[in-house]
């Protein structure tokens, strides 16, 4: 009788499988669970809303599932050498950083650093893996945690329909041919998506830098202030060139750890995809010769425009 049962269950959630994905895509089969809320006040809300505004998880999700996510957030503060996240373990939440500064270390060794923003803790919820790495906060923090069921129901579902929007694309574009499919599938899985309007400043030459970007429509400028001739009064913005639909930008200060070298700017309506740098090291690596061997071109028009090449390499 069990193996009959089994067997009938089998074929029954078989033919939904078969049934429900093609003619009903988006159906919300699972919206039978109950919803994780945490209750919070007015003043938690918004700095839930502040900290998550530049997440690139969240950008491609609808308003309804951008709100499933805040109400389910729980806010968690933490004290200094306290780890949130060890390699090793299974993945039990996601976190959003509102403050303070973590350490990602990976077997004994300290890799990286998020610092007073960003995410992190998504790998072992989206792949079913063990966390890929120990996350240790350096000081008094706080952070929002996102459950793994609340995770899987709206980010994982949600990446289903980024791998249907982008896949194309991302295979079209030169940088990223060099990647195995499997690892073009992952960078859809965290890259996210954003726009501007004509004339809006992307990157600021001298900034920090976070994020890569890749042109997925419209036109980007590139200007640049040389900073040798800081001082001078003449030292206006020299547009250096456009990046179009496939080319990249924003590689620069990733690569050399420096602050941004140049602006961009939108030229018309613009969209871009966007990848912190986290993920740009996870998985663009093997394309960082490819990135190196370009910004060689760079220096070179840099002393036939400024007479120096100066401002790259300081
Ligand atoms: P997780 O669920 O595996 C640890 O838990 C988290 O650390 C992971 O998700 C990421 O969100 C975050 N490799 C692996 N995980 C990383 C990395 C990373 N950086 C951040 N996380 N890097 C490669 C190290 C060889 C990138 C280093 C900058
Ligand atoms: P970033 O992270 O420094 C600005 O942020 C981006 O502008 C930079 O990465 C590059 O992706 C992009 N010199 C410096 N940055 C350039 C250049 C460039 N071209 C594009 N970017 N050139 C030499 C300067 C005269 C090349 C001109 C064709």
């Amino acid at each position: 009788w069990r193996t009959i049962l089994e067997d009938y269950l089998k074929k029954k959630k078989y033919k939904k499988d078969l049934c429900a994905e093609p003619l009903n895509p988006d159906e919300d089969d699972e919206d039978t669970e109950p919803r994780v809320v945490h209750p919070k006040t007015d003043e938690q809300r918004c700095r839930l809303q502040e900290a998550c505004r530049d997440i690139l998880l969240f950008k491609t999700l609808d308003q309804e599932q951008f709100s499933q996510v805040l109400d389910a957030m729980f806010e968690s503060i933490v004290k200094p050498q306290e780890h949130v996240i060890d390699q090793g373990h299974d993945g039990d939440n996601f976190y959003v950083i509102e403050r303070g500064v973590y350490d990602i270390v990976v077997s004994g060794k300290c890799v990286g650093q998020y610092n007073n923003k960003g995410s992190f803790g998504e790998l072992a919820l989206m792949y079913n893996t063990p966390r890929a790495a120990t996350i240790v906060a350096t000081q008094d923090g706080a952070l929002w945690g996102l459950d793994r069921a609340t995770f899987r129901r709206l980010i994982v579902k949600n990446n289903a329909k980024k791998r249907r929007m982008y896949e194309c694309f991302i295979e079209s574009v030169p940088l990223l041919k060099s990647l195995e499919a499997t690892e073009r599938m992952k960078l859809v899985d965290v890259l996210g998506a954003k726009q501007f309007t004509d004339a809006e400043r992307i990157i600021t030459q001298g900034d920090k830098a976070d994020c890569f970007y890749i042109v997925e429509s419209g036109e980007v400028k590139i200007m640049m202030k040389s900073k040798t001739k800081a001082d001078h009064a003449d030292n206006a913005e020299v547009e250096i060139t456009r990046c179009t639909r496939g080319q990249y930008f924003g590689e620069l200060a990733l690569v050399t750890n420096k602050p941004r070298a140049a602006s961009a700017y939108a030229v018309g309506d613009v969209k871009c995809l966007v990848i912190d740098i986290q993920a740009f090291e996870r998985l663009l690596g093997s394309c960082k010769e490819i990135m190196k061997r370009n910004i060689a071109h760079y220096e070179e028009q840099l002393v036939a425009l400024f007479g120096s090449s100066m401002d790259l390499r300081d």
